[in-house]
């Protein structure tokens, strides 16, 4: 069974990417934020990041599933999964397959802001799952929380935020989100977070800045669907992709560096924008995580944090909490 909620339009996306573009270009310094990578080209280049050597959050966090599921799948003791962001892969597979195991898996809900992604993901799962109730909602999780379907007949529910999606937010916004994902939950509902951890900064940075350009090519990408959306003429390669790891705050920053002194024009906002040559532009954040210290924010949004999964080489954590 197959369904699909549209709580965002194109409409909405484009109004929430002009509101972005229009602030965040005129904000000094400049700054974009990461969700307008994801066009079909960036979760493509995204796609290729995850295959990349340098980059092993995505192989960690599989490992811990490979090993683990069987145990989260006991510990959530869930009916139904509801997945923010992605839902399509591999991951949300062994989850499925585990949470069906388990014994009592009757409904699936992925959550994305592609309604596109999701018609064609969500729709080829739930072939694979024919007696699952596959309810696809479209929505900016960080928007929509409220319009999430209502457990039918008090199922317990798990929550998954893989990837380390949550790490693309500032603490502050982290913690009004969490608190949101609480307020959505019931007591006895299960939490799953998958996040990156501190680590050696030269492996860390070498993750965001690739030694074949993809990272770079997907951060350029941005300006792509600028130019495409808003009609703006900005000239990708006239930017340089920079990624840094920022010790105090423990997270890694993307930033688009202007070669030269330039202008670009944002036709469909009637905008132009002044770079200085090696300006800088912030284009995404990416925190790393400690135990101690993601277990105090779980449980300032009201969690209880009840198992921590990590890979053996301890890159990247599964955090199970409870509601
Ligand atoms: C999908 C947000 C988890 O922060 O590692 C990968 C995105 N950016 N390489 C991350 C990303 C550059 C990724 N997240």
């Amino acid at each position: 069974m197959f369904r699909i909620d549209r709580n965002l339009t194109a409409d909405d996306l484009g109004k929430a990417l002009r509101r972005d573009v229009a602030e965040g270009l005129t904000s000094r310094p400049k700054q974009l934020p990461p969700k307008w990578f994801y066009d079909a080209r960036g979760s493509a280049l995204f796609e290729e990041i995850t295959r990349l050597p340098e980059y092993y959050p995505t192989r960690a966090e599989k490992e811990i599933l490979g090993r683990h599921v069987d145990e989260i799948a006991a510990a959530a003791d869930a009916s139904a999964l509801i997945e923010l962001g992605s839902g399509s892969g591999l991951k949300t597979r062994l989850l499925l397959q585990a949470l069906e195991r388990h014994g009592e898996l009757t409904r699936f809900v992925p959550v994305d802001v592609s309604g596109e992604f999701l018609a064609e993901s969500a729709g080829a799962l739930a072939e694979d799952w024919p007696r699952t109730d596959v309810h696809a909602v479209v929505g900016d999780f960080e928007e929509h929380l409220g319009l999430l379907p209502v457990p039918e007949g008090g199922g317990r529910r798990l929550l998954a935020v893989l990837g380390s999606t949550i790490g693309n937010q500032v603490p502050e916004r982290r913690a009004a989100f969490l608190r949101d994902v609480h307020g959505v939950l019931e007591t006895g509902d299960r939490l799953l977070l998958g996040v990156d951890l501190v680590k050696d900064p030269d492996r860390l940075v070498a993750a965001y800045d690739d030694a074949q350009g993809v990272t770079a090519a997907f951060d350029r990408n941005v300006l792509t669907v600028i130019n495409r959306e808003l009609g703006a003429d900005f000239d990708p390669s006239a930017f340089d992709h920079s990624a840094r790891w920022n010790g105090e705050q423990e997270w890694i920053e993307m930033r688009l560096r202007s070669r030269r002194d330039q202008t670009v024009r944002v036709g469909g906002l009637d905008l132009s924008v002044d770079f200085a040559e090696g300006e800088e532009m912030l284009t995404e954040i990416s925190a790393k995580f400690r135990r101690e210290g993601l277990s105090q924010e779980l449980e300032a949004a009201g969690f209880t944090p009840e198992h921590w999964w990590t890979d053996p080489d301890g890159d990247f954590a599964l955090v199970l909490a409870i509601r």
